[in-house]
């Protein structure tokens, strides 16, 4: 965050229809009953929950030509991209509530946007156990929240692909993707050549957190942005079993506070995503409460007074 107390808007966007499993459309409630906004409130920070936007049901039908429900997936983009925008426009830090992560595609790309027009540098970080980098040829799936990185680069269907209008939003080469490990076939040929900078479970287990968050953050400076793209899928599924897609292997508990710790730190924070929760899939909201506490650390809850 460029500045040390950013004022924030919240933003619901309750839809899946990017992904496998029915249930994340509940993930803005989700929240909100958890209390994430008190929770950031707590912290003295400026917090206004703007609602929800809209957007068409999830018409729960078999891919077309490698994409579930295309249209679908444009329609709540614009909107979560108008919504981001504007809350930028006025100032204030936008955390987009999903939804699943085919959002990220449209919160980034009004993030991107923003970004040009002031003459801002972008980065993001994608913290998930999947890069999200398939296309029509590589998906399993044909579900478009494995696709949205991708469709950032320039490659996917021009609807998704030309959101605002222009493409590609970003270069691969801004982005740092942290806690992977369940990349597709075809996918892992994809990442390789577009050279996606990928941290992935073996390096954190090599080298620690610390260091990779060290690299992840590096390089950035007082006109750098930093878009977070916070996947919940990202944690062990010990601790966060509330997503359809849960992957064995994360961080910890601790390796994912350090983590947003060391974002905090960083102090360019301007724009967060909460994508993926699905209350269906979880054990008397815990995984809502966890994130809570994560999303708290990005906002300098620590355990200690520090220096
Ligand atoms: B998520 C998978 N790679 O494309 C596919 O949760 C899973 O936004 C994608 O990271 C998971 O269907 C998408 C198998
Ligand atoms: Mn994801
Ligand atoms: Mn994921
Ligand atoms: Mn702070």
């Amino acid at each position: 965050m460029n500045h040390p107390n950013p004022a924030i808007s919240l933003i619901g966007v309750p839809t899946d229809v990017g992904a496998g499993e029915r249930g994340a459309r509940l993930g803005p409630e989700t929240l909100r009953i958890a209390g994430l906004r008190e929770a950031l409130a707590a912290r003295g920070l400026d917090v206004q929950d703007c609602g929800n936007v809209t957007g068409p049901d999830n018409p729960w039908q078999e891919p077309v030509d490698g994409y579930r429900h295309l249209a679908e997936v444009a329609a709540w983009n614009r909107a979560a991209m108008d919504a981001v925008y504007a809350e930028l426009a006025r100032g204030r830090m936008p955390i987009m509530m999903g939804g699943d992560h085919c959002l990220g595609l449209g919160s980034i790309t009004a993030v991107a946007r923003w970004c040009r027009e002031q003459g801002k540098k972008l980065r993001v970080v994608w913290m998930d156990a999947h890069t999200d980098f398939n296309s029509a040829d590589a998906t399993p799936s044909g579900n478009i929240h494995g696709m949205p990185v991708a469709c950032l680069c320039g490659i996917g269907p021009e609807a998704l692909t030309h959101l605002s209008g222009e493409s590609p939003m970003m270069a691969p080469s801004q982005i740092r993707q942290v806690g992977i490990r369940s990349v597709d076939e075809g996918e892992k040929r994809m990442v390789r050549d577009h050279d996606l900078p990928v941290y992935d479970m073996r390096y954190i287990d090599e080298v620690g957190m610390r260091r990779v968050m060290e690299e992840v953050l590096a390089d950035m400076d007082e006109d750098t942005h930093l878009h977070v793209s916070f996947d919940v899928d990202f944690l062990d599924p010990s601790i966060a079993p509330g997503v359809p897609t849960t992957v064995p292997g994360g961080p910890t508990y601790r390796e994912a506070q350090l983590a947003m710790e060391m974002i905090h730190d960083c102090g360019r924070m301007g724009s967060l995503d909460i994508v993926e929760l699905n209350p269906i899939f979880d054990v008397n909201n815990k995984t809502a409460l966890v994130a809570i506490d994560l999303v708290e650390s990005l906002f300098g809850k620590s355990t200690l007074l520090r220096r």
